[in-house]
């Protein structure tokens, strides 16, 4: 059975449960992923300095081939950006801007040291996204920064963060699409503080100062990030998941869930479901946590696809948008983009599969016996069938090929970075 063949057979299979695979592919084709940077450089950045990274991230590994600069960085993503379906976008952090060799603080960076990303963004025809950095930097060295007790710390990073705002406002005008602007930081406190109350009064002054300036929501979407604890912050952390759904309702953002950053038996699929009831949009930062939020590369696992299912059977793809957040430093890089996203995509094209009203039926009609057995029966369905024929639609590899050229880059490209 050649391909087609495979994928005649597969689109029956589904078509008999009611689903309609051309749909799902044309819908498919049409959803921008939001690709991390960082996983190509480890989180490095261009600011020419010898700063470590910071904010209690860590990155493990030293597979040879990171990317040293900004044009390494590009030509690396180009190259997985070709091995991955459809059109995405990147995510740049603002320790990326183009400095030109020189050192730009980060509350004197402007949207002229991010001119050439915008260029080459719209050379090759996609989105932006952005971050202020709020981390591997002096004035953060004590792990806090928006919501320091020390008023000048504040404002530095309350400055560094309206700067940021207008980068990212004019990065979503240049390239016509809004560009979602995504604050986290690292405050918080190895052992248990005193005054949690003090901290978050300071956090939420500082982010209402921040986004005080009025952009067009065509240009810029803002988004405030929540986490649990992190290195250095076990005990207690300024902005968790209470401060931020209060503040992203009350303030009218976006919410950013990652999905490292919840007890290690707490999912961010079901919150989707809780959140978007009072919210109007959602950030994902699909990620991988292996027993802590070890930013593993995402693998195609029941989490990541019931992220993707309540996406779906909410019929929210709309209002969510999809970003990623991992960095994986013991293998090749542009594969673990490569491999991420794809598996992203995966469990995308899987929901959009998804018999859905004929499983309702069976929950609404009480017969949870059918209901688990046809949740089983589903997970090895025909895909794969599906999936390569969705690849050669959008000419790229399917299957495993992509691999070789990977391997072909690392041995011409990679391999030579010393
Ligand atoms: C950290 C957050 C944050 C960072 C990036 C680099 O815990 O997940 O999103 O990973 O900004
Ligand atoms: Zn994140």
């Amino acid at each position: 059975m050649n391909t087609q063949q495979a994928y005649e057979w597969a689109r029956s299979w589904y078509g008999e449960l009611g689903v309609d695979v051309q749909a799902a592919l044309d819908r498919m084709a049409n959803i921008a992923i939001s690709i991390h940077c960082w996983q190509g450089d480890d989180v490095q950045g261009f600011e020419n300095s010898s700063q470590e990274l910071g904010g209690g991230l860590a990155v493990t590994g030293n597979y040879p081939g990171r990317a040293r600069s900004i044009d390494e960085l590009r030509s690396d993503f180009e190259v997985a950006h070709a091995l991955i379906p459809g059109t995405h976008r990147f995510n740049l952090h603002a320790s990326y801007g183009d400095f030109g060799g020189g050192q730009v603080d980060r509350d004197a960076i402007d949207v002229e040291h991010f001119s050439s990303w915008m260029d080459w963004a719209q050379s090759i025809g996609i989105g932006l996204d952005f971050n202020p950095t709020f981390f591997s930097h002096p004035k953060a060295d004590d792990g806090w920064t928006l919501s320091h007790q020390d008023r000048s710390i504040r404002e530095f990073w309350i400055e560094h963060g309206r700067r940021c705002r207008r980068i990212g406002a004019a990065m979503g005008a240049r390239l016509g699409t809004p560009c979602i602007t995504n604050v986290w930081i690292p405050d918080g406190s190895k052992d248990q503080p005193i005054d949690r109350l003090g901290p978050r009064l300071n956090l939420e002054a500082a982010l209402d100062a921040i986004f005080s300036e009025p952009f067009e929501s065509t240009h810029l979407l803002d988004a405030v990030e929540c986490k649990l604890f992190g290195i250095g912050s076990e005990s207690y952390v300024v902005g968790s998941h209470e401060f931020y759904l209060g503040y992203a309702i009350s303030r009218k953002t976006l919410l950013c869930l990652d999905a490292g950053h919840f007890h290690p038996t707490e999912v961010i699929s079901d919150k989707i479901s809780a959140v978007m009831g009072y919210l109007d949009q959602i950030l994902l930062h699909v990620s991988r946590g292996v027993r802590w939020d070890s930013d593993h590369v995402v693998t195609l696992n029941e989490e990541l696809m019931a992220i993707n299912q309540e996406i779906v059977r909410g019929r929210f793809l709309d209002r969510v948008h999809i970003g990623l957040d991992f960095f994986d430093a013991s293998i090749n890089r542009v594969a673990a983009w490569v491999i991420g996203t794809r598996n992203v995509q995966k469990a995308l094209l899987q929901a959009l599969l998804e018999p859905t009203p004929m499983l309702r039926e069976l929950e609404h009609g009480g017969d949870l016996t059918g209901r688990l057995a046809w949740q089983e029966h589903l997970k090895t369905a025909p895909f794969q069938a599906v999936w390569d024929h969705f690849c050669e639609r959008e000419e790229v590899p399917g299957g495993i090929s992509w691999l070789d050229r990977v391997r072909e880059y690392e041995q011409q490209v990679l391999s030579k970075r010393h």
